[in-house]
C-alpha cells in the first residue's frame, strides 16, 4: 500500500485540502494523512512537493501517432489544401514515422500528464509501440474506404487489425476499439458492419464528423471544394452518404464524434438524444481553418483532445488546454478552466467507459501531480492556474506505478 499526500486533491466534487489517497493498483481509501497512516501503518508515504495538486491521470481521447513525422509537410490554413497535402505526403510521412519517433511522442504525452490516450490507427503500425508504452491505450482501428469496389478488401484488412489489437489485450494496457474515418470516406455498407463489430464486442467507437464547411457542402449536395478532390483522386462526383444517413448509422450505439464544428444545433441535439459525445480538438480545428466548436452551447458531453501531429504542433495536453482558453475567449475563464479539466479526466473516462479519470475509491490508481510555482492564493482559481502554469507534470503514476 502507498499513501500520496498533496496540498490539494482534485475530486469529482472539487479541490479538497488536507486529504491523502491510499492506493495499490487501485485507489483504496481517501482520508486525512493521519487517518490513513493509522489504518495502513505499513504503507509507504509519498509526500509531493509544496503547492502540488493531485489529479487523476489526464486522458487524450484522440491522437494519430502514425503522423508524428509531420512538421512542415502538411498544408495548414484550410481543409481542402490540407486533404490534398495528406494524399501527397501520406506515404512518405508514414514511412518516416518509426517506432522511436512514436515512442518519443508517447513519452512526451506522459510527461504532460497523459496516462490514457485514444490512438486512431489507419494501418496498425503503432500497435507495437502502444503495447510497449506504459499508458493505457484505447486502440481505435480505423476503417476508411468509400469505393464499393474495394470495400470488401478494406473491410477484411480492418477486421485483421481489430483481431491483432484484441490479441494484445491480456499482455498490455491496450483496449481494442473501432474508428470510422468519416462520412465522406467510408462506404455505408462497411460502415454499418464496423459499427456492429463495436457493438458486439462492446468496444469504444469513434468517427470524425462535420469537421469543415467543405465536408458539409460535399455531404449536403456533392458540391464545394471537395468536389475537385473526389474527382481527382477517386474519380467520383457523388457523396456516398449524407449527414442524416450517417448519423442514423450510429443510432443504437453511443459514439465519440470528433470535431462536429460544423454541426447544426438540430444535429447536435439529435446526437445528444442518442447518447453520443464529442471530442473537441481546438488547435486542430484552428490550424485546418475549420472554425470554432461552440462548447458554451454544446448539448452533449465532450472531451478535449490534441488530434495528431498531422494537424497540431504538439501532443501536450496543457498546450491544448491553454489553446482552448484562448479560442473560447467569450467564456468566463474560471468556469471554462474547470470544464476543461473535467473534459480531460472524469468526462473522458465516462465517455470511453474506462475505470479511471476520477480520484474515487476503486478507480485505477492513475495520477498526475501538478506543482504550482507558488502557493495559490485562492482555491477558486486552481483550475486556471493549473492550466496556465503547467508544461509538464511533476509526477505521473499508472495503475499505482510511478513513471515520471
Ligand atoms: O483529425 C484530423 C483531421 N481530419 C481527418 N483525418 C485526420 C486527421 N488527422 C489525421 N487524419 C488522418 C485519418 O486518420 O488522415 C487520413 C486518415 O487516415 C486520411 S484522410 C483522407
Ligand atoms: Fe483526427
Amino acid at each position: 500500500m502507498n499513501i500520496i499526500v498533496a496540498d490539494y486533491i482534485y475530486t469529482p466534487t472539487g479541490f479538497k485540502k488536507n486529504l491523502a489517497v491510499a492506493f495499490t493498483d487501485l485507489i483504496q481509501d481517501i482520508d486525512s494523512l493521519d487517518g490513513l497512516t493509522k489504518k495502513y501503518p505499513d504503507a509507504k508515504v509519498i509526500q509531493t512537493e509544496p503547492n502540488s495538486i493531485l489529479y487523476p491521470g489526464f486522458i487524450n481521447t484522440h491522437v494519430h501517432l502514425e503522423f508524428s513525422a509531420n512538421k512542415t509537410s502538411l498544408a495548414y490554413g484550410s481543409f481542402k489544401p490540407w486533404l490534398d497535402s495528406v494524399i501527397e505526403h501520406r506515404d512518405e510521412l508514414i514511412g518516416a514515422c518509426n517506432n522511436e519517433m512514436m515512442l518519443d511522442e508517447c513519452t512526451k504525452m506522459m510527461r504532460s500528464g497523459i496516462t490514457t490516450f485514444g490512438a486512431i490507427s489507419s494501418f496498425g503500425n503503432e500497435l507495437e509501440i502502444c503495447e510497449k508504452t506504459p499508458q493505457r491505450v484505447v486502440f481505435f482501428n480505423e476503417l476508411i474506404g468509400s469505393n464499393a469496389m474495394y470495400a470488401d478488401m478494406l473491410y477484411g484488412d480492418f477486421q485483421e487489425r481489430v483481431r491483432a489489437s484484441q490479441s494484445c489485450e491480456e499482455s498490455s494496457r491496450i483496449i481494442p476499439a473501432v474508428a470510422i474515418h468519416s462520412p465522406y470516406s467510408v462506404h455505408p455498407i462497411i460502415l454499418q458492419k464496423a459499427v456492429n463489430v463495436a457493438k458486439k464486442h462492446n468496444m469504444p467507437l469513434s468517427a470524425h464528423f462535420l469537421e469543415s464547411q467543405a465536408e458539409r457542402e460535399w455531404l449536403e449536395s456533392s458540391s464545394g471544394t471537395l468536389k475537385a478532390f473526389f474527382l481527382k483522386y477517386f474519380n467520383s462526383s457523388q457523396t456516398v452518404t449524407n449527414i442524416e444517413e450517417f448519423m442514423h448509422a450510429f443510432d443504437t450505439y453511443p459514439t465519440h464524434f470528433t470535431h462536429c464544428v460544423q454541426a447544426t444545433e438540430e444535429e447536435l441535439n439529435y446526437l445528444a438524444q442518442k447518447g453520443h459525445s464529442v471530442a473537441h480538438c481546438p488547435r486542430s480545428n484552428r490550424y485546418l481553418g475549420c472554425g470554432r466548436l461552440a462548447i458554451e452551447d454544446l448539448p452533449l458531453p465532450f472531451t478535449v483532445a490534441t488530434d495528431g501531429l498531422s494537424s497540431n504542433d504538439s501532443l501536450n495536453i496543457f498546450d491544448e488546454l491553454r489553446a482552448a482558453i484562448m479560442l473560447h475567449n467569450d467564456m468566463p475563464i474560471q468556469e471554462l478552466s474547470e470544464k476543461l479539466l473535467r473534459a480531460v479526466t472524469g468526462d473522458a473516462a465516462d465517455i470511453l467507459g474506462l475505470n479511471c479519470g476520477k480520484i474515487e475509491v476503486d478507480k485505477l490508481a492513475d495520477f498526475t501531480v501538478v506543482t504550482l510555482p507558488e502557493e495559490p492564493k485562492r482555491t477558486e482559481e486552481l483550475a486556471l492556474w493549473t492550466i496556465l502554469h503547467t508544461k509538464e507534470a511533476s509526477e505521473v503514476y499508472i495503475e499505482g506505478e510511478k513513471y515520471v
